[in-house]
């Protein structure tokens, strides 16, 4: 059995999901503190925010079963506050600005205390304007000790990065500036922007982000399908809005990547978590056979494969068994139609490590629903008639960047969708885009029963991808009474207004 400081690699605990790194006991909450931090990308300091307990680690390992109970410090100079994403907890600590409560203000805290019914890979992110984009967020691991209690856990956490303050990046995709609080689900953007501008680096300023023009980057011109052959030209869809200037796995680029200790012929779960703020994946474990055990953090039937995508908010459980020997093996995330890709490393003690290129040798498709459809729930919701049925349109462009639901732009004062406690609730969701939408919903999780006309008995998640032209359906039970946010988990989609509520008493 590896010790805690076995698994610590580099210094950081960020890889490793150890059993004692964190647990809350039956006495004392867990602090977490809001922090400002600089690390290192493409070799020039970056001002970032991070979530780390006393001892540095980041994010949480808490128990399936036992309580969540944190204490929230927020040491930075703005007002912040955590959304703790998949888990359900009660509607008052669920952490979004304006529906949850208020923001924790500088120097002040928040403390929550609710029961972890069940396990699985999740993560918690800043809610609040633009915060996420500066990586304010963190791992949220919920063990379930009968699971997999022999392997080794490998946290993986996706992010994207830019130089560039996030409200820049905003106003750039809507050619205006953006109006103090026109997003109450993420309240106080306005002057939160302000202090995101600050906060972020200007020495290392203008490293080349530029906006991809309408989306079609160049390697639009020959999208390859979703195994990463080439195939016909596809042009009707629009990826990627925000340039990038670095892609992170626990962040840090492949100039520079995490080497994670492995044992010599020892069985890994990967738990991937996908935090960035507007990009999608397709993990790939080279030469690695692995096995998805479970998407969003709910089992599903095992489905073998070396190739998984991941869009933004969601994450993958993945079983790796290595061979014997001394070889480091690659884990790596490819940038959806692109090139570009991040990773981390799995290394044996005395392997060698080889250098992995930050372009892969083929642009990765975009994602589509090929996995989704073969995914099956280990436990299903129960079957049952839906009470409710609501159509969701998921509406807007690019060109103008605004993004809407049933053609509705969010505000504050948009009235809530009404919902009855008890009833079963399915939301159709028709992406009448030309992108594709990650949509999530708080406080539940939903099963996906009909991917384009066709009915079944889809994986439990709390983040479902909508492709363009696409039509999916998710169930769910309203046995969590609050008032809860449904929205696009794009960043600057949300923030631009695809985004809704639901409440019921
Ligand atoms: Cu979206």
């Amino acid at each position: 059995m590896l010790t805690r400081r076995d698994l610590l690699v580099n210094g950081t605990a960020f890889a490793a999901a150890a059993p004692f790194a964190a647990g809350a006991t039956e006495h004392d909450p867990t602090t977490l503190t809001l922090q400002r931090r600089v690390i290192e990308v493409n070799g020039k300091p970056a001002s970032v925010y991070g979530v780390r307990q006393g001892d540095g680690y980041a994010g949480l390992v808490a128990e399936a079963g036992g309580r969540f109970r944190v204490r929230l410090e927020n040491e930075l100079s703005e007002p912040s506050l955590l959304h703790w994403h998949g888990l359900a907890p009660p509607s008052q600590q669920d952490g979004v600005p304006g529906l949850s409560g208020p923001a924790v203000p500088p120097g002040g805290m928040a403390d929550y205390d609710f029961p972890l019914a069940f396990g699985g890979t999740y993560f918690m992110h800043s809610h609040f304007g633009f915060q996420e984009q500066g990586l304010l967020a963190a791992p949220l691991i919920v063990r379930d000790p009968k699971r997999y209690p022999d392997w080794q856990e490998v946290v993986v956490m996706l992010a994207d990065f830019s130089f560039r303050p996030p409200q820049e990046i905003y106003e750039s995709l809507t050619g205006q500036k953006a109006a103090a609080g026109s997003m109450g689900g993420m309240a106080g953007m306005g002057s939160m922007g302000g202090a995101a501008h600050e906060g972020m680096d200007h020495a290392a300023h203008g490293a080349g982000m530029e906006m991809s023009g309408m989306g079609h980057s160049d390697a639009m011109k020959h999208m390859p399908s979703q195994d990463g052959k080439p195939a016909a030209p596809m042009a009707t869809h629009d990826l990627n809005d925000v340039a990038y200037d670095a892609f992170l796995a626990n962040e840090r680029t492949l100039a520079d990547p995490q080497l994670i200790t492995v044992e010599n012929g020892g069985r890994v779960l990967l738990r991937v978590i996908n935090s960035a703020c507007m990009s999608a994946f397709h993990a790939d474990l080279g030469e690695l056979p692995g096995m998805l055990v479970a998407v969003d953090g709910q089992d599903v039937a095992a489905v073998p494969g070396s190739r998984f995508p991941v869009a933004a908010g969601q994450r993958l459980d993945i079983l790796v068994e290595l061979p014997k020997g001394a070889r480091a093996f690659p884990i790596v995330f490819v940038l959806e139609g692109e090139r570009k890709q991040t990773g981390v490393i799995l290394a044996p003690r005395g392997a060698q490590v080889v250098r992995v290129a930050e372009l892969a040798a083929q642009p990765s498709g975009a994602l589509d629903l090929s996995l989704e459809t073969q995914l099956r729930a280990s436990q299903p919701l129960p079957q049952r008639k839906a009470d409710r049925v609501i159509p969701l349109d998921l509406t807007g462009d690019m060109a103008s960047y605004v993004w809407s639901i049933n053609n509705a732009i969010w505000t504050e004062k948009t009235p809530p969708i009404e919902l009855a406690r008890g009833e079963r609730v399915e939301l159709v969701m028709t992406n009448k885009t030309m992108m594709s939408h990650p949509m999530h919903l708080h406080g539940h999780r939903f099963q996906v029963v009909e991917i384009d006309g066709r009915r079944l008995s889809g994986a439990l998640r709390d983040t479902a991808l909508v492709p363009p032209g696409g039509r999916v359906v998710v169930a769910f039970d309203a046995d969590n009474p609050g008032h809860w946010a449904f929205h696009c988990h794009l960043l600057y989609h949300a923030q631009a207004g695809m985004f809704a509520t639901f409440r019921y008493a």
